[in-house]
């Protein structure tokens, strides 16, 4: 399945206005994906619940380019994904090595790292027989890529496997590698958000970061400032289509993304509208400050 470059650009054109990218950034892009050298993109995924991936699956399902696999393996050189990559075994460990070798591609992780038991919770893949715990595959890709982005909320902050007991001690990429990281949250993130910083790095953009790593033009602004409930009524009953849903332990006051702007699925709708208080999954204290089974 092969999808045009053209394509590609014109799913970018769409999105443009709420990518924040300008007519110069799309000619750029152009010249960026015509580059034969482009950039090389390995994508892992620890302890998560791949929920990321879907979302990334789910968003582009109806637009061109169709599929993730699509724009993942024709506009960049996606060189692994673990549920993308049709080589499995040895063979992909092969291709992730050679990657390694030569250094310089992105680093695309998903999920948090469990540090316990010399990272023995969780193994990212076995090679001539030797397993690779996650920890020691996300330390050594880290170490030779040109740019990392921490895609959830899990790779971000450590998210819902960090949280409670945290017993294999997990941590978040940046703080189990110590590289800087560019850190698009959310439990999953938007699809949009993972497509803008792939974009930006395959425009050489430099990124602009909040104090907890992410994009302040994703996150910039808190979910409250542009919500349509803002000064309604509040309302303590689930799925109204109109009222404040604070008395719901509503965290838009807390929580910085732009979905009540960008909306989910296409730009159909989103949590609060769809009657549901935001559960703050963009921040660092997620879900530790979004107990959901207690009042608030
Ligand atoms: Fe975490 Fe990704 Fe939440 Fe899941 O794997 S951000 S648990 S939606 O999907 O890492
Ligand atoms: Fe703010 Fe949430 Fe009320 Fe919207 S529903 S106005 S985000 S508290």
């Amino acid at each position: 399945m092969k999808v045009s470059r053209r394509d590609f650009l014109k799913y970018c054109g769409m999105t443009a206005t709420v990518l924040g990218l300008s007519a110069n950034d799309l000619l750029g892009l152009k010249d960026a994906l015509a580059n034969p050298n482009g950039p090389t993109v390995l994508w892992l995924q620890g302890a998560g619940c791949t929920g990321c991936s879907i979302s990334f699956l789910n968003r582009i399902s109806t637009v061109a380019p169709k599929t993730a696999g699509d724009l993942l393996v024709n506009s960049v050189n996606l060189a692994y994904h673990p549920n993308l990559s049709s080589l499995a075994g040895d063979a992909v460990v092969d291709v992730i090595n050679q990657a390694y070798t030569k250094g310089n591609y992105v680093l695309i992780v998903e999920g948090a790292v469990p540090t316990a038991f010399n990272g023995a919770a969780c193994f990212a893949w076995s090679y001539k027989g030797v397993d690779k715990t996650f920890k020691d595959a996300v330390t050594m890709l880290a170490s030779k890529a040109a740019k990392i982005v921490s895609v959830g909320s899990c790779a971000a902050f450590g998210g819902i496997p960090a949280s409670g007991g945290n017993p294999t001690q997990v941590l978040s990429v940046k703080a189990a590698t110590g590289k800087a990281t560019i850190n698009i949250p959310g439990c999953p993130p938007h699809p949009d958000w993972i497509v803008w910083a792939v974009a930006q790095i395959l425009l050489n953009k430099p990124v602009a970061l909040d104090s907890v790593g992410r994009p302040t033009s994703l996150f910039g602004l808190k979910l409250h400032e542009n919500c349509p409930r803002k000064e309604q009524d509040e309302v303590n009953r689930f799925g109204l289509s109109s009222g404040c849903l604070k008395p719901l332990g509503c965290k838009g006051p807390e929580t910085k993304s732009n979905c009540s702007t960008l909306k989910w699925h296409n730009g159909v709708n989103w949590c609060v509208g769809a009657g549901a208080p935001c559960i703050g999954c963009t921040e660092p204290t997620f879900p530790i400050a979004t107990p959901f089974y207690k009042n608030v």
